[in-house]
């Protein structure tokens, strides 16, 4: 049993020590807000994405089936030679696939796009393990020479860790006002994955082609053959100024422009030149064209037959950007064939979808 001191003690005033540990007491408190905090910040920088969710389905046009001509004589070697492709009828998304309509599919399905994911090791020996962070491609403006080195890639490209179709110039940015916009950064994997959620497919390069003529006859533009701008009046969203310098923006628009911002083309489709490179169900064979079966080609079975320099298979893109600039890449028109590998994603890459 403790004895009683047998005077009391004054009490003493509060010790450092003691106001330290009032500290303690409050550290887990502020650890916890500090916590939902970052959280909140956290939660709305995603939700700026998913709160564009639109849940109204594409509008589509039917397209008549028919023959026409495929290809071009005037251009690279793999869109020789021009060559009688007949295409049975189907429906096309009018718009490439937007901001809202890709929030919509994620919303409902929780789906990770390629770009949000940490990339597979195996596919990048020599990188860091650590340092590993999912990337996708983004457009940044240089002043350099247009023409390099066999080889060597466009230095205007860079890895952003964090730019995805929600951060579509980096982590920084976000999809505020961008619900018309069409969705990019999109990997074929992504453009696949959606396009069977909504019950429809990726077009074949033979129907995408036939679908951006909209009915003319071996023309040049998906709109005849006047330029893009002739007489002032801007028919696609493309590249003007100095590329890969300085985009004037004469066609109204510097980058991205929100779907249906240029008149559409006989068939009522927007956008099928310029703005959004869009995905094609075909693997890529640039001698597809010799050999190709007349009706509803598909493609070659495999992406073997691709890209020398190029061990990855490549998949179909078609219709050019907003980076076309006639002096470089001049593939806005519905001849013009592109591929890239089917993991990769950009900033002026996304989809459209048939059935
Ligand atoms: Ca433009």
């Amino acid at each position: 049993m403790s004895k009683k001191p047998k005077h009391s003690v004054p009490a003493a005033p509060a010790a450092p020590s003691s106001r330290a540990s009032k500290l303690w007491f409050a550290l887990p408190a502020l650890l916890v807000i500090l916590i939902a905090a970052l959280v909140a910040v956290g939660w709305q920088r995603e939700d700026v994405a998913l709160r564009q969710a639109d849940p109204t389905p594409p509008e589509m046009v039917p397209i008549p089936g028919g023959t026409f001509w495929m290809g071009r004589d005037d251009g690279p070697d793999d869109e020789r030679p021009v060559h009688e492709v007949t295409v049975a009828p189907f429906q096309m998304d009018v718009t490439e696939v937007t901001v809202g309509q890709f929030a919509a599919f994620v919303k409902a399905t929780g789906y990770v796009t390629v770009a949000e994911r940490k990339p597979d090791l195996q596919k990048y020996p020599n990188a860091d393990p650590l340092k590993l962070e999912p990337f996708s491609a983004v457009f940044v403006p240089m002043d350099v020479p247009l023409h390099r080195p066999r080889g060597e890639p466009p230095p205007w490209w860079r890895y952003v860790p964090g730019a995805n179709w929600r951060h579509p110039e980096g982590p920084k940015t976000d999809l505020k006002g961008k619900k018309n916009y069409p969705a990019v950064h999109i990997c074929w994997e992504d453009a696949d994955a959606y396009a069977k959620w909504a019950g429809k497919r990726l077009p074949t390069e033979a129907e995408w082609e036939w679908a951006a003529r909209g009915g003319l006859d071996r023309k040049r533009y998906c709109w005849g053959d006047q330029p893009n701008g002739d007489g002032g009046v801007w028919r696609a969203n493309a590249f003007q100024g100095r590329f890969p310098a300085e985009d004037s923006g004469a066609d109204g628009f510097a980058g991205l422009a929100p779907v249906k911002s240029y008149p559409p083309n006989g068939y009522g489709l927007y956008d099928m030149s310029g703005n959004a490179w869009e995905w094609c169900s075909d693997w890529y064979d640039p001698k597809y064209y010799v050999h190709s079966p007349k009706d509803n080609p598909k493609g070659p079975d495999d992406g073997t037959r691709g890209v020398e320099d190029e061990p990855q298979p490549q998949k179909v893109r078609r219709g050019g950007s907003f980076l076309c600039a006639d002096e470089y890449c001049y593939r806005y028109i519905p001849a013009a064939r592109d591929k890239n590998p089917p993991d990769s994603s950009a900033n002026h890459t996304g989809f459209r979808c048939v059935k």
